[in-house]
């Protein structure tokens, strides 16, 4: 699998899927959460109720459309809240890997990742920027390409560098 960084917004990615960092309760929020609900239309909320009536575990994924987004599918994921004593790192990097198998599932070959838990859940950015090249890294999977989409210069470059 290659994996690429940009430097931009991940609701504009033109890819089959792009991952979203959200909560357990999985009715939309702020971040990236937010954006990809306002980009991509009351259909994902909808998907998302009708799909996870209880919600979504701390380091699983699920699939849902993507409605009025470019890409095909939203990969909704759970990452762990450090502000809130979450400090498992194995339950970051289960986002990725867990993310990646859904891919495989809908026969996604290429995803758009964010960098999960490094806004609003506080994890510290440059480890979440390890956490996420180095699990991408080893994935097995059938996803050729995987973006990680960095929300500004800064992020961008901490991406750059690790990559
Ligand atoms: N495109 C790409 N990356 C973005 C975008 C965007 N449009 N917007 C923000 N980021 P966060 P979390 C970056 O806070 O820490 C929500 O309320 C951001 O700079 O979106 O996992 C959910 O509902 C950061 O690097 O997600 C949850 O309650 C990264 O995306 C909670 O926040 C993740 O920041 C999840 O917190």
């Amino acid at each position: 699998m290659e994996i690429e960084v940009v430097e931009g917004d991940i609701t504009q990615q033109q890819v089959d899927a792009v991952v979203n960092a959200a909560n357990r309760a999985m009715r939309g929020g702020g971040g990236v959460d937010g954006a990809i609900h306002a980009a991509g239309g009351p259909a994902v909320l909808e998907d998302c109720i009708r799909r996870f009536p209880e919600g979504l575990a701390t380091g699983d994924a699920g699939w849902t459309t993507a409605g009025d987004l470019p890409a095909r599918w939203v990969i909704h994921v759970v990452g762990p809240n450090y502000n809130a004593g979450e400090r498992d790192r194995s339950l970051l990097t289960s986002c990725y890997r867990r993310a990646l198998a859904v891919a495989d599932e809908l026969g996604a070959t290429s995803v758009a990742f964010p960098l999960v838990s490094a806004g609003i859940y506080g994890w510290p950015k440059d480890d979440a920027v390890v956490a996420a090249v180095e699990t991408l890294r080893e994935a097995t999977t059938r996803v050729e390409v995987a973006r990680i989409v960095a929300f500004g210069r800064s992020a961008y470059d901490l991406v750059r560098a690790h990559l």
